[in-house]
């Protein structure tokens, strides 16, 4: 997507009034003035007030039924916004953040049982069943909706939409876990923001979104940063921007691994059905959804652990019809959500043209730190500044030159950060890695022993999405169609391996 088309996209957004205060101070608007956002230093400033800050629940129709009981799904979401939405005919711009965890969750949902239970990069700490994590909170209306985004942005003049996914808290249906029923219950909301969805209040009186320019922006953090990766694919109208933090970009590649059945890290005989249910909850998933559960468990196959159409539905890595910008943050160090899935996806933005940006740091599974990061410019911002600055450019139009800084931050493994005119870094090469003596890879040369099969092909420094180009041919007496392994396709001296591999990416950072 050329850069221009969303350039005037953003300047479209723009309906409400904007001042751009002089560096040093925040100009106090007269008291009779219409209400104004304002900015300082390329970024809004925190001058409406959250205290007085509207709260709403809506619930909003989807096209869908899945819970197959013949009325289409409603998906309830919390909204917090300005006062002024309501007293001045002031227009904002919408950050909206979906998740499937937002209250009844199955907190000990039975696992499949696994015979390796623990896996070498598992650490200290490591749980038999999913964190509630910090997305996980009682979403009832109220002053103050759960999390920080209200909190941070109500007063610098957005407005604030926490959805509830489809099939689970207090929306309707039952939850998919990834595919386009679940992509499509969260573009509901944005159809709803832009007047194409119909909404209801708890008491059932219709419910239009009048005091919104329509420009959403999405971020959210793992699962919450995934749904506005699904939802980007569709293209939908109003879409500004999403921040996926820590997102997954294929099903696959999360409960999957080339043909073995894999688990996030931490999580060992977690699969996607366990996800759906504990998303559900228990009342829903051993009750009325009890049979869409059943075919989320046949469907995904344990057995051969083959790339199927049910996988396939739940694949984002094709970002052709994407119109939002997307600003890629992901931890280097993430065994739940690895690095493949920011790899991948990112390989689709450049391939599109997307307008783009990526903040890599050496945490986990996590946000990036506070730690401020200075920019060619001489300029220094922390994260949450630049993520800031960016929903300014994209939802509110500010042209505050983040589209002109570099197009990476990466934190490198000495924890400096450092910039780069794009990612991977232009100066960057390939390098052909070797697995070595158990446990280790090398750059050199590795020599085979009858006891220890010799893998000759070469792999990348991470993050490297690597796929099979066919399955395996060696007439192993232990040979299955379906996976890949020394033991089920070595080559017929029993010392290589047979499979053939491509890669997603081309070149690691270094
Ligand atoms: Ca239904
Ligand atoms: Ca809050």
């Amino acid at each position: 997507m050329p850069q221009a088309r969303h350039l005037l996209l953003a300047s479209a957004a723009v309906t409400g009034g904007l001042v751009l205060a002089a560096p040093a101070t925040v100009a106090a608007a007269p008291a009779d003035a219409p209400p104004t956002i304002v900015v300082e230093n390329g970024m809004t400033q925190p001058v409406f007030s959250f205290a007085d800050a509207i709260e709403e629940r809506v619930y909003v129709e989807t096209p869908l039924d899945t819970n197959h009981d013949g009325r289409r799904d409603r998906v309830a979401i919390d909204i917090s916004r300005p006062r002024e939405t309501a007293t001045a005919g002031f227009k904002v711009p919408v950050i909206f953040e979906h998740s499937p965890y937002r209250k009844n969750v199955w907190g000990d949902v039975p696992y499949h049982s696994v015979l390796v239970d623990e896996l070498p990069q598992n650490g200290p700490g490591r749980s038999g069943a999913r964190s509630t994590g910090a997305g996980v909170q009682s979403a009832e209306a109220k002053a103050n909706l759960p999390g920080s985004l209200d909190d941070y942005y109500v007063p610098r003049g957005y407005a604030v939409v926490l959805g509830q996914s489809v099939g689970t808290a207090d929306s309707d249906g039952c939850s998919t876990s990834g595919d386009a029923a679940e992509t499509l219950g969260t573009k509901a909301v944005i159809d709803w923001l832009n007047g194409r969805a119909r909404g209801w209040d708890a008491s059932g009186a219709p419910v239009t979104a009048g005091w919104t320019t329509g420009a959403v922006g999405m971020t959210g953090g793992s699962y919450n940063g995934t749904l506005p990766n699904q939802v980007a694919t569709t293209g939908v109208e109003g879409l500004k921007t999403i921040i996926p933090v820590a997102a997954i970009s294929s099903w696959y590649d999360y409960y999957r691994a080339n043909g073995l059945v894999v688990a996030p890290g931490t999580y060992q005989g977690e699969d996607l059905d366990v996800l759906a249910k504990f998303t559900a909850g228990q009342a829903r998933s051993e009750g009325d959804c009890a049979d869409e559960m059943a075919a989320i468990t046949g469907r995904q196959d344990r057995v051969t652990g083959d790339y199927s159409r049910f996988w396939a539905e739940r694949d984002y890595l094709d970002a052709r019809k994407v119109k939002a910008s997307v600003f890629v943050v992901h931890g280097l160090n993430d065994w739940n959500v690895k690095t493949e899935h920011f790899a991948g996806w990112w390989d689709q933005l450049s391939k599109w043209h997307v307008p783009r940006k990526i903040w890599l740091h050496q945490g986990g599974h996590s946000n990036p730190s506070s730690a401020p990061v200075t920019l060619p410019n001489g300029q220094t911002w922390t994260y949450k500044q630049t993520e800031n600055r960016w929903f300014d450019y994209w939802l509110w139009g500010v042209r505050n030159g983040v589209m002109s800084e570099p197009t990476a931050v990466v934190q490198r493994e000495n924890a400096a950060y450092t910039t780069y005119r794009n990612w991977p870094d232009p100066g960057a090469r390939d390098v052909a890695v070797r697995l070595a003596a158990p446990g280790s890879l090398t750059t050199g040369k590795t020599r085979a022993t009858p006891s220890s099969p010799l893998w000759t092909r070469a792999a990348r420094s991470t993050p490297t999405s690597w796929s099979p180009t066919r399955t395996c041919r060696a007439p192993t007496a232990s040979r299955t169609p379906h996976r890949c392994s020394p033991a089920t396709c070595a080559s017929p001296d029993g010392r290589r391996c047979g499979c053939g591999w491509r890669s997603t990416t081309s070149r690691a950072p270094t």
